[in-house]
């Protein structure tokens, strides 16, 4: 008997709202009406269960079974010390946690460190980065607006999860080196259990094919035929570009599906060899 997949995602905050309209484009619809107040709700077309906890409490869910997937920030994950594998990047949340400095500080490089006071909510990633670099440093663990510590003289230094950086900027601190980056991915114990296998892979498939299609456009242009070759060595696409013919006989069409990223630069190549009417449009969901 197979029974509905548990997943837990963050209740409120920063990987939220991109954690529900990640489900929406899977086509998992809740009840509504009942909203951000429900801890659990059980989507109406299809066996999935979600529970909504706060972000820190996730690994743990997991690792005990109380469910059966999680959607953390790798930050989260990797602090944990839990052993979770990563099933899936979902491409949102991005930041990274990053070591810092007051601008005017006599810390120029990550060796300046020993001995000094390093502030952070993420102990056990900032000692494993120290330990590799051969640094001994006075780790104080602080929940929540690390970096104000320099400047009330808590610490010499933050090691601190960064996304824009203005935090940073704001409270006159540089970076100095980053420990790792991050994003928000879906996480399990290893093998999900027998009763559920089914149900998850159709999960996943569902998934993945939102989170591919969110990251690449679907690109459409004109060209002479006798630029078709350079065109065609421009785009990066998953196989080779379909090539339309047109009405008037030496222009071809040529429809490819790009990565988003650097997206801007192609599209300036594209443009100098000779493409016209460029057209760049979302892909909803893409099935590998
Ligand atoms: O209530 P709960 O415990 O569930 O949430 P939380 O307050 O612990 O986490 P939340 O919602 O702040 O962040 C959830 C996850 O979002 C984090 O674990 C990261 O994986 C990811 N994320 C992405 C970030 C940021 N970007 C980010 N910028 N988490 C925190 N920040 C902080 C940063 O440290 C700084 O203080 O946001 C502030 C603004 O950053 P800048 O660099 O853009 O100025
Ligand atoms: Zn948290």
């Amino acid at each position: 008997m197979s029974r509905a997949l548990k997943v837990a995602i963050q209740k409120s905050g920063r990987l939220s709202d991109d954690t529900k309209s990640l489900f929406a484009h899977c086509d998992f619809h809740f009840p509504a009406g009942r909203g951000s107040a429900s801890i659990r709700s059980k989507a109406m077309n299809f066996p999935l269960e979600v529970l909504a906890v706060r972000d820190d409490d996730i690994p743990q869910y997991v690792a005990d079974g109380v469910v059966d997937l999680g959607i953390v920030g790798d930050n989260v994950r990797r602090e944990s010390g839990k052993d979770l594998q990563v099933i899936e990047k979902l491409n949102y949340g991005f930041c990274r946690l990053s070591l810092a400095v007051p601008i005017g500080s006599e810390i120029g490089t990550v060796s300046d460190l020993q001995g000094k006071r390093i502030a952070t909510s993420y102990p056990r990633a900032t000692q494993e980065f120290l330990t590799s670099q051969g640094i001994e440093a006075h780790i104080h663990l602080i929940q929540g607006s690390v970096e104000v510590a320099p400047s009330l003289g808590l610490a010499d230094a933050v090691s601190d999860l960064v996304g824009t950086g203005s935090t940073l900027m704001l409270n006159g601190l540089r970076e100095l080196q980053s420990v790792f980056e991050s994003q928000a991915v879906l996480i399990s114990k290893g093998k999900v259990s027998l009763d559920v296998q089914a149900v998850c892979e159709s999960f996943l498939f569902r998934v993945r094919a939102v989170e591919r299609g969110r990251n690449q456009k679907y690109l459409l242009l004109n060209v002479e035929s006798e630029n078709l070759e350079r065109i065609k060595s421009l785009l990066p696409g998953l196989r080779s570009p379909t090539v339309v013919s047109l009405a008037n006989s030496s222009w071809v069409a040529v429809h490819s599906v790009v990565p988003e990223h650097g997206l801007w630069e192609v599209i300036e190549k594209l443009k100098a060899a000779g493409a016209e009417g460029i057209l760049v449009a979302p892909i909803e969901k893409m099935i590998a």
